[in-house]
C-alpha cells in the first residue's frame, strides 16, 4: 500500500482542522500528541510549555481540573499560538444530540471557544455527531469518533467500529478521523490517532494496554497520543523529544 505525504494528505481533507493538523505534522516532523492528563492548572501549563515545541496535539480532561477558571485554557491558546499545536480535549462525548451540543457549547467549559477537537463515543447513534456538528461546524472545530479503545474488554470492536467509519464517511466536514488502534479507512483525508502507547509495552493494571509507537505506526495510525509515558518522567521535555522521534522515525519509514 502506498501512503500519501501528509501535505497531500492536507488538501484531500474536507474538515479544516484535519487539513491544518496534516500540514502542521508535516512541516513540524511531529506526529506526537501529549495527555496532560495532571490536576492543577500550574501543572498543566508547565507541562504544555515544556513539551510544546515537540508535539502537533496537547489533549486535556479539563474537567479533572481541581482548580479549574476560564483563565487556564487562555493560557493554555497562548502556549498552543506559540509552540504551534492543537488543543484536543478528550470529553468523549456520550448523550444524544441536544444534550452534548449544551455541554460542547454551554456549562463551566464552554469546550467549543477553545478546543480546536474534541470525541465522542458513537453509542448513542448518528444524532451525537449532528448535535456537535451544529455548534462546532460553524467554529471551524473538528470531531474525532472513538471507533476502538486501548482498554482490554472493550466493547468498540466489530460491527461497532464499522458503524463509526460509515458515519466518519457521511459527515467528512466535521468528522476529522478516529481514535483507534489501526488504520480503520483508506480515505486520506483521515486522520487515525491512537492513545495507549508506552515504550514499555505492558499494561497499567486498570485495563489499559500500551503499543509501541513503532507498533502503532505499523499498524496505520498517524499520530500517537502518550500521557504518563511522559507527564509522570522524570524530565517530561526530554521523554516528549524521545516518543517524537520514535513516532516521526517509525512513521517515515512508512513512506
Ligand atoms: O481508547 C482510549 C481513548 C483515549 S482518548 N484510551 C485512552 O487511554 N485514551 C486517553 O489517552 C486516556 O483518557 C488518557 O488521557 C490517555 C492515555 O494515557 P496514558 O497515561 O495511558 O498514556
Amino acid at each position: 500500500m502506498t501512503i500519501l505525504p501528509l501535505n497531500e494528505r492536507a488538501v484531500l481533507a474536507p474538515n479544516p482542522v484535519a487539513k491544518k493538523l496534516f500540514q502542521l505534522i508535516h512541516e513540524k516532523q511531529t506526529n506526537l500528541c501529549v495527555a496532560g492528563d495532571v490536576t492543577r492548572c500550574e501543572e498543566l501549563l508547565k507541562l504544555a510549555e515544556e513539551v510544546g515545541s515537540e508535539i502537533c496535539l496537547f489533549k486535556t480532561h479539563v474537567d479533572i481540573l481541581e482548580d479549574f477558571s476560564f483563565a487556564v485554557v487562555n493560557e493554555l491558546k497562548k502556549i498552543a499560538q506559540h509552540h504551534q499545536f492543537f488543543i484536543f480535549e478528550d470529553r468523549k462525548f456520550a448523550d444524544i444530540g441536544n444534550t452534548v451540543l449544551q455541554q460542547y457549547e454551554k456549562g463551566i467549559y464552554h469546550i467549543v471557544d477553545w478546543a480546536d477537537i474534541v470525541n465522542a463515543h458513537i453509542l448513542p447513534g448518528p444524532g451525537i455527531i449532528e448535535g456537535l456538528k451544529k455548534v462546532g461546524l460553524p467554529r471551524q472545530r473538528g470531531l474525532l469518533l472513538l471507533a476502538e479503545m486501548s482498554a482490554f474488554g472493550s466493547l468498540a470492536t466489530g460491527s461497532y467500529t464499522e458503524k463509526a467509519i460509515e458515519w466518519a464517511n457521511l459527515h467528512q466536514d466535521f468528522v476529522m478521523g478516529f481514535i483507534c488502534q489501526r488504520k480503520l479507512s483508506h480515505f486520506p483525508g483521515f486522520i487515525h490517532i491512537t492513545p495507549g502507547i508506552q515504550f514499555a509495552d505492558k499494561s497499567d493494571f486498570l485495563g489499559q494496554q500500551y503499543n509501541t509507537p513503532e507498533s502503532a505506526i505499523a499498524k496505520g495510525s498517524d499520530v500517537l497520543i502518550v500521557g504518563r509515558g511522559i507527564y509522570a518522567a522524570k524530565n517530561p521535555r526530554e521523554a516528549a523529544f524521545l516518543y517524537k522521534k520514535a513516532g516521526w522515525q517509525a512513521y517515515t519509514q512508512t513512506i
